[in-house]
């Protein structure tokens, strides 16, 4: 089975790579569709439908979002542009007397095809640590700590950080859904 993951981000590939079995061949295009501001379910929603209307094949995109709780859930949906603008840098500032760093990750991936329109969630609880560790993977990786873990997830590895990962669970539903429909 062929699909084709849009995305610009190399990295969502690798750790969604290492989660298939070779009967799914994922093939990445990199269109940049337009992030709606609102909640990243109707982002994801949106943004499906409007890659479909153009390469008319099979495929999903997947949205994720690093949400602080003391922060009422900021930057949830503006995660993208909050990380370009202020970065893990900035995060930590926000928080520097903040005694509560909970915080989660969501991935939602939206599948499209020409009979369905599927959305999965994930979601991995943590915190976000005091400082920057790791050289591993991505984004907000180096300061968010996954319940459970004393490790930051840039201080895993790609299969330790898919133990925890919110696009994991995201991709789990997912793949079962493909399985069972036998797409
Ligand atoms: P797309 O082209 O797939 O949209 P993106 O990197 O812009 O790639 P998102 O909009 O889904 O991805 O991500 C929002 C932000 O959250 C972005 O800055 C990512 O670096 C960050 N992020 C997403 N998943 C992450 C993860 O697993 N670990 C660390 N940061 C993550």
């Amino acid at each position: 089975m062929k699909i084709t993951f849009v995305t610009s981000n190399i990295d969502k590939v690798k750790e969604i790579n290492q989660l298939v079995n070779d009967d799914i061949k994922i093939t990445q295009k990199n269109i940049d569709y337009p992030e709606i501001q609102a909640n990243i379910e109707k982002v994801a929603r949106k943004g499906v439908n409007w890659c479909y209307e153009k390469l008319t094949e099979p495929l999903f995109i997947e949205d994720s979002g690093l949400f602080i709780k003391s922060l009422n859930n900021f930057p949830g949906p503006f995660s993208s542009y909050v990380f370009d603008k202020i970065g893990n840098k900035g995060i930590l500032d926000l928080l520097a007397n903040e005694e509560n760093r909970s915080a989660y990750f969501l991935s939602i991936i939206a599948y499209k095809d020409k009979n369905h329109l599927k959305l999965f969630k994930g979601k991995t609880e943590g915190e976000i640590g005091k400082e920057r560790r790791g050289k591993h993977g991505f984004g907000y990786d180096p300061v968010f700590i996954p319940k459970s873990s004393n490790k930051t997830f840039g201080e895993m590895d790609r299969e330790e950080k898919n133990n925890y990962s919110h696009r994991k669970k995201a991709f789990k539903k997912f793949s079962k859904f493909l399985s069972s429909k036998n797409i």
